[in-house]
C-alpha cells in the first residue's frame, strides 16, 4: 500500500459539492481507502481565469501504481464532465496527484510531486493541514514554501452558518 495525497480543485458548477462527491467517488474505487480529507477551502484563481474554487486535499492508502491512480483520477474528472477547452481553465473537477509515497516520477502523462505543489497556496495549505511535518521529495518541507505563496487569497471554508456568525460577527 502507498501513502499518496490527491488535490481536488473546482470552480464551475456547484464546485463544493463537487468536492464532497469526488471524495464519496474517491472512497469507492477498490484498491483506495481515504485516510483523511482537508477542511474545503476557496480560493482565488491562480494563474487562471473565472470565479473562486473550491480547493481541498485528500490522503489516501492505495494499492495502485501512480499511473493507475491517475487515470481513475482522469475518469473521474469524465464523470464529473469535465472539460479542457483551453489551459487552466474553469473545471467541474481536478484530480492532481500531488505525492505519491516517496516516489518522484518524470514521465510523459505523469509527474510526481505534482510540478507546481511548493507554489500554490490552494495545495499547500491543505496539505499542511493535513500534515504539519510534511515532506516534499526531493524539495524539502512543504512548510518552508509557505511565506512564498502569502499574497495568494485563501480562506477555509465552514459549511455551519452558526460557526461564521461565531467567528466574524455578521453572516457571510
Ligand atoms: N499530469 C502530469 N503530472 C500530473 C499529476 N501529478 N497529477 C498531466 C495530475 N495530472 C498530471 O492535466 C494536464 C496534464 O497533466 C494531464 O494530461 C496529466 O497527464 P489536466 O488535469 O488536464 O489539467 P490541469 O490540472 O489544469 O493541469 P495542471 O498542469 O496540473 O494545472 P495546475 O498547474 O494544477 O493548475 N487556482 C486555484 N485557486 N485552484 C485551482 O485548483 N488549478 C489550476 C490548474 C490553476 N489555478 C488554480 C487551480
Ligand atoms: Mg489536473
Amino acid at each position: 500500500m502507498t501513502l499518496a495525497y490527491i488535490g481536488i480543485g473546482a470552480n464551475l458548477g456547484d464546485a463544493r459539492q463537487a468536492l464532497k462527491d469526488a471524495i464519496v467517488c474517491l472512497a469507492q474505487q477498490v484498491g483506495i481507502t481515504v485516510a483523511a480529507k482537508s477542511s474545503f477551502y476557496r480560493t482565488a484563481p491562480v494563474d487562471a481565469t473565472g470565479g473562486d474554487y473550491f480547493n481541498a486535499v485528500v490522503r489516501i492508502e492505495t494499492s495502485f501504481t501512480a499511473l493507475q491512480l491517475l487515470r481513475i483520477c482522469h475518469h473521474i474528472e469524465d464523470q464529473f464532465g469535465r472539460e479542457r477547452p483551453f489551459r487552466n481553465a474553469p473545471r467541474t473537477l481536478d484530480l492532481d496527484v500531488l505525492l505519491f509515497g516517496a516516489e518522484t516520477i518524470n514521465t510523459e502523462h505523469l509527474t510526481v510531486p505534482h510540478p507546481r505543489i511548493t507554489e500554490r497556496a490552494f495545495v499547500l495549505v491543505p496539505l499542511i493541514e493535513l500534515d504539519a511535518s510534511l515532506a516534499i521529495p526531493g524539495r524539502g518541507p512543504a512548510a518552508s514554501f509557505l511565506a512564498g505563496v502569502q499574497d495568494q487569497r485563501i480562506e477555509k471554508f465552514s459549511s455551519c452558518k452558526c460557526s461564521r456568525l461565531q467567528e466574524g460577527g455578521t453572516q457571510a
